[in-house]
């Protein structure tokens, strides 16, 4: 059972949470473990306490390492409805994808080594942007600076894109790839139930969306945990049958889940295609998408799409009513959202004024349909809201 924690670590707690330094909250984290008690319920919490205080001694690590490089930044704030990292051995096209989907121009070129820093683009797929990250390359002999800034880049992704060259011996490429990413506590196993959480500043609060069935406890204990642990802007997703204890493994779980896709680069220059095949058997259950790219575009559409549908997205368009056609970009909003969801989230008074929505959308007997509050939305839909 999830733990109730004395006072004086609930404090402490807060004040790690509220640390901005990767020293200040590696100092809280280790005043904050000094205090719990130790026994079966705190096990998953002091777990993910030892491996937060190993990553935050990395990120310290990382920082002086950036530090000495001249104060180049390597870490990429999150723009857009998702980011997507893509990862590779050098010279296996990450930067030419990069290109490809994005406004973004890195150096491309056949000597290795080009790209040391993180770039990153924004990739426009019908009304919805998705951040594009060339991380820097794996070099997994000598696992030092770039390596680690590629895993850290991998592990804060959305989706994960690993590049490998059909050239480059791919299947055991993607072998020492996927086994390096999983001793980095990367999972590529889809969970079976799941309470999925996202944190976003631009959440309205700590929205739960049940869409399963909570065991044993009730949403008020689930709100709660979540906010003793510091989530406070946030969309929870519950699927499945859902204990007190899976929304602990969610805050603290072991290993983060990672959607994952494999580009395989250069398929034009080979002359076995069935060499394809092979990855797509030996890979394609593992991996939400291998992607053969001939030197050419891969469909910003199909990746978009893949992705949102990935992470449970959705894109609706609003509209006012003194304009004809809806706005060209789209609100993001977690799948199965309710109009009033989106009413709050354009503005927060608007929870309060709403009295209904006119909806437009292919899946409807008629367009515009008038609807209530707890109408659901789907990928694609015009809203106008109307409040008083
Ligand atoms: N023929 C062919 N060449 C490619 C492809 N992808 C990348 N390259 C070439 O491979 C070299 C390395 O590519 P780059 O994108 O810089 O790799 P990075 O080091 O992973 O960023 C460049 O000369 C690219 O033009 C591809 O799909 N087909
Ligand atoms: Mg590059």
């Amino acid at each position: 059972m999830p733990t109730n924690l004395p006072p004086e670590a609930q404090a402490k707690w807060e004040e790690y949470s509220k640390a901005k330094t990767p020293e200040e909250k590696l100092q809280k984290l280790k005043e904050f473990y000094s205090l719990i008690p130790k026994h079966k319920g705190t096990e998953k919490m002091e777990k993910f306490i030892k491996r937060r205080i190993s990553e935050l001694r990395e990120e310290i690590e990382r920082k002086r390492y950036a530090k000495k490089s001249k104060g180049i930044s390597f870490m990429v704030e999150k723009r857009g409805a998702a980011q997507l990292v893509l990862i590779g051995f050098t010279n296996s096209g990450r930067s030419t994808l990069l290109t490809k989907l994005t406004n973004a121009r890195p150096e491309i070129s056949p000597s290795p080594f080009t790209t040391m820093r993180p770039v990153e683009g924004m990739m426009d797929f019908r009304g919805a942007q998705i951040q594009v990250v060339e991380s820097p390359p794996l070099i997994l002999e000598a696992q030092g600076g770039p390596t680690n800034i590629a895993a850290a880049l991998a592990k804060n992704s959305d989706v994960l894109g690993i590049t490998v060259s059909s050239l480059d011996e791919p299947i055991e490429s993607l072998e020492r790839i996927f086994s390096f990413l999983e001793s980095r506590e990367m999972s590529f196993e889809r969970p079976a139930g799941r309470v999925r959480i996202r944190r976003s500043r631009a959440a309205p609060g700590l929205i739960i969306i049940n869409k399963g069935k909570l065991l044993g406890c009730s949403e008020r204990d689930v709100r709660e945990l979540l906010l003793q642990f510091g989530v406070e802007r946030a969309w929870v997703e519950v699927e499945g049958s859902v204990t007190l204890d899976d929304v602990e493994e969610a805050i603290f779980g072991e290993k983060s889940y990672k959607p994952t896709m494999i580009f395989l680069t250069k398929c034009d220059m080979l002359e076995d295609l069935d060499l394809i095949e092979e990855v797509r058997e030996k890979y394609g259950s593992k991996v939400i998408g291998v992607i053969a790219s001939p030197n050419q575009l891969p469909s910003k559409d199909e990746l978009g799409e893949l992705i949102l549908r990935e992470l449970g997205l959705i894109r609706v368009f609003t509209k006012s009513k003194s304009e004809k056609l809806p706005s060209d970009r789209a609100v993001i909003l977690p799948r199965n959202s309710s109009v009033i969801e989106l009413a709050e989230f354009i503005h927060e008074s608007f929870k309060e004024r709403f009295r209904y929505a006119k909806v437009w959308a292919d899946r409807l007997p008629y367009s515009p349909m008038k609807v209530g509050a707890d109408f659901l939305l789907d990928d694609g839909d015009v809203v106008e809201i109307l409040v008083s």
